[in-house]
């Protein structure tokens, strides 16, 4: 639902490599504010081009997401998901145990499995060909299935990893787009099953069409 400059600003990119389409963690601010029928507006950089050096005053490393909501400045997306879940209990339960349980798990999902997975993508994507990526890549494959099974473990039979759906399935559903590449989710059905739940939300759909929307704009900007 993106929209005008009155509205929350998402920081985002206007053109990455196909690989990183769909992958870009804006996507899940985007995600976040269509649950809750929120309209934004984008502000897109360039991927491959130094970012405008005032904008490390807002995201000291220069990456995308950040957030500006009427003038309330976030950077992280996990900070910025907490911002909103704040807001709408349709993102963060108030019941304060199912409340700190969201949380546990959304930051289980930044700091748990997304290092993990973010290993992989580097080595077959970042570092695509390199010889010496063979050998650090199957220890990588073996922390990141032991994560995996624990993670499942834990999904067991749930639809979401709380009581009901979150900013922590949010996250976790985003990261695990991450091994898409691969088919490692053979071997963990229920985390595909529940991939695959994540991503048919219609939010997820609208935010993500919104993502490739900017990309394509952006693209037909650059010919014109
Ligand atoms: N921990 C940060 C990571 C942000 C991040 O890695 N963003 C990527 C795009 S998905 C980026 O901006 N990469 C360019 C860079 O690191 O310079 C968050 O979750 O917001």
């Amino acid at each position: 639902m993106p929209s005008s400059p009155t509205h929350p600003v998402i920081t985002g990119f206007a053109n990455v490599p196909d690989f990183a389409k769909g992958k870009v963690r804006d996507l899940r601010i985007r995600w976040a504010m269509e649950e809750i029928g929120k309209p934004y507006s984008t502000e897109l950089f360039d991927a491959m081009a130094e970012r405008p050096a005032n904008y490390r005053e807002w995201q000291p490393f220069g990456q995308v997401p950040a957030f500006d909501d009427g003038g309330l400045r976030i950077f992280e997306s996990g900070a910025i998901l907490l911002y909103l879940g704040e807001q709408d209990e349709r993102l963060l339960p108030s019941d304060k145990q199912e409340r700190w349980q969201a949380i546990s798990w959304l930051i289980a999902a930044l700091n748990s499995i997304e290092p993990v997975l973010m290993q992989i993508v580097s080595l077959d994507l970042f570092h695509a060909g390199q010889d010496w990526t063979a050998g650090a890549r199957k220890a990588a494959v073996n922390l990141a299935e032991m994560r995996l099974t624990s993670l499942s473990n834990a999904l067991g039979d749930r639809d979401w990893l709380t009581s009901r759906f979150s900013i922590a399935d949010i996250a976790m559903v985003t990261v695990l787009r991450n091994i898409q590449h691969t088919d490692m989710l053979d071997a963990f059905p229920v985390i595909a099953a529940y991939s695959e739940r994540g991503e048919a939300r219609d939010a997820f759909i609208k935010a993500q069409a919104a993502q490739f929307a900017d990309f394509e704009k952006a693209a037909e900007s650059t010919v014109a």
